[in-house]
C-alpha cells in the first residue's frame, strides 16, 4: 500500500505529465519563407514518454519515486495516415542508448501524441542486432505497410576495435503497427543506411532507395542516393544500384545524404525529401533538401532545388549530436495538406507543415545549384532584373 504522501507525488507527477501530452501546438506566428510553417513547441520528447516506462509506482520497491528506466530521446520517426489516425513509429532512445521503435498517436498530427502502452516488439530471432532505429513505412501495392530500418551490430571482423560496427538494412511488416513479421535483412553489396521502399512496383518488382557506404559512418565511394530493384521482398536482394541524388563538392550534401521518407506521387511526379550532410569545423551539418523525379521513372530526376529545405533553428541546433536536422517520415493528407516529421540535434521531434502545391512549387521554381560562387551570384542578379523589370 502507498502512503498518502507518496500518492500525492505520484497525481502530481502525472498531472504534469498530462498537462505535457495535452499542450496544444500553434504555427509559429513570425513570417517565415512561405514554403512550411514551423511549430511553437517540439511534438515528442523524451518526457512525453509514458511514465510507467520509466517510474516504479511502488512506494515499497521506490520509495524516492525515482526514474528505475530513464529515456534520453525521441527521434526520426515513420510515418503514416491509417483510417484517419496520424501514428508515428518513433525512435526512442534510452539512457542505455539503445533505441527502440515505439507508436505515438495523435487526433490530428499537429498535438496530443500520445505513445501507445507498449514498445513496439520485434521478432531478433534471424541474426540479433546490437541497435535499430530510423524506420521509414510504406504502404505497398500488395497490401503490406513495410517498415524499413537501420539495424547496427558491432563488426566482429575488428575484434580488438570496440567502435567497430556494420550497418544493414532491417524489414519488416505489418498490417496494423501492433503484429510486426521480420523478414530477413537486405542483401546488397555495401554497408546501408537510409533504405527506403517505394510503395510502387516497377516492372512487376520492388524498388529501394539505398544509400551504399563504404564503413559504418563513412559513405566513402559511396556516391550518394541510390535505387535498386528486387524481386523478393521476403529475400531481399540487390545486385545493381544506380545513383540517383549525388554528392557534389561545397554543397549541402558534400559528405553524405540519404533518402528521407518515400517520396510522395503527385501529378507533377514523386516529391523527394532527404537529407544531406556537410562538415565543418564543428563536426557535421545535417539539413533537409528536396528533389523531384518523373512519375512514369522515379530515378530520373526532374527538379533539383538548390541549398537546404529545412536546417536547425533556434533550440533545434542543440542537443545530442549538434547541427542536425533528419527527416524519414511525412504525410499527405487528402486535402493536399504534407505533415512533416524531422528530429532536431538527434534529441526531439517537430511538424512542419505545408501542401503539395507549395512544395511542388518550390522544387519547380527554386534555382538549382550552380555548383560555384559565380553561377550564384549570376542566379540572385538575374531574380534582382525580374523585380526589377530589367530581365532580357
Ligand atoms: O546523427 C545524425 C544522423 O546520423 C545518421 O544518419 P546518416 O546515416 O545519414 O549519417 C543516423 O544515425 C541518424 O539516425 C542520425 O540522426
Amino acid at each position: 500500500m502507498n502512503s498518502e504522501k507518496f500518492i500525492e507525488k505520484m497525481i502530481a507527477l502525472r498531472q504534469r505529465h498530462e498537462a505535457l501530452l495535452t499542450q496544444p501546438n500553434e504555427p509559429v506566428k513570425e513570417f517565415g519563407n512561405g514554403i512550411y510553417e514551423r511549430y511553437q513547441h517540439p511534438i515528442l520528447t523524451a518526457e512525453h514518454t509514458p511514465l510507467e516506462w520509466r517510474y516504479d509506482f511502488s512506494e515499497q520497491d521506490n520509495p524516492y519515486l525515482m526514474q528505475r528506466i530513464m529515456m534520453n530521446a525521441v527521434l526520426n520517426a515513420g510515418a503514416i495516415r491509417l483510417d484517419g489516425r496520424y501514428l508515428l513509429v518513433c525512435r526512442v532512445e534510452g539512457a542505455d542508448r539503445k533505441s527502440f521503435f515505439a507508436v505515438a498517436e495523435s487526433p490530428n498530427g499537429i498535438d496530443n501524441f500520445r505513445f501507445w502502452p507498449e514498445p513496439v516488439t520485434m521478432s531478433d530471432t534471424l541474426i540479433p542486432a546490437t541497435n535499430v532505429y530510423d524506420m521509414r513505412l510504406t504502404q505497398h501495392e500488395d497490401g503490406w505497410i513495410y517498415g524499413l530500418f537501420c539495424v547496427e551490430r558491432h563488426d566482429d571482423r575488428q575484434p580488438g576495435n570496440l567502435s567497430a560496427a556494420t550497418a544493414t538494412c532491417g524489414i519488416a511488416r505489418t498490417h496494423d503497427l501492433v503484429h510486426w513479421e521480420r523478414l530477413p535483412d537486405l542483401r546488397s553489396r555495401s554497408q546501408q543506411r537510409n533504405v527506403v521502399l517505394h510503395p510502387e512496383f516497377v516492372d512487376g518488382r520492388y524498388a529501394l532507395y539505398t544509400r551504399p557506404q563504404d564503413g559504418f559512418i563513412d559513405t566513402g565511394s559511396g556516391g550518394g542516393i541510390g535505387w535498386g530493384l528486387c524481386d523478393d521482398i521476403t529475400h531481399a536482394e540487390i545486385e545493381e544500384e544506380i545513383i540517383i541524388s549525388p554528392r557534389h563538392y561545397h554543397t549541402i550534401m558534400e559528405v553524405k545524404n540519404g533518402e528521407g521518407p518515400h517520396p510522395l506521387k503527385t501529378p507533377q511526379g514523386w516529391l523527394h525529401l532527404a537529407h544531406g550532410v556537410r562538415g565543418t569545423a564543428s563536426g557535421l551539418r545535417y539539413v533537409l533538401y528536396m528533389y523531384m523525379t518523373a512519375l512514369d521513372d522515379p530515378t530520373r530526376v526532374i527538379a533539383q532545388p538548390g541549398g537546404y529545405f529545412l536546417a536547425p533553428q533556434g533550440e533545434e541546433y542543440v542537443g545530442d549530436v549538434m547541427n542536425v536536422t533528419f527527416s524519414n517520415g511525412w504525410i499527405m493528407d487528402p486535402d493536399g495538406r504534407v505533415l512533416i516529421y524531422y528530429a532536431s540535434s538527434d534529441t526531439r521531434l517537430h511538424v512542419a507543415t505545408s501542401t503539395v502545391d507549395r512544395l511542388v512549387d518550390y522544387c519547380l521554381h527554386t534555382p538549382q545549384d550552380g555548383l560555384t560562387t559565380s553561377a550564384s551570384v549570376e542566379t540572385i542578379k538575374q531574380l534582382i532584373r525580374k523585380n526589377h523589370g530589367t530581365l532580357e
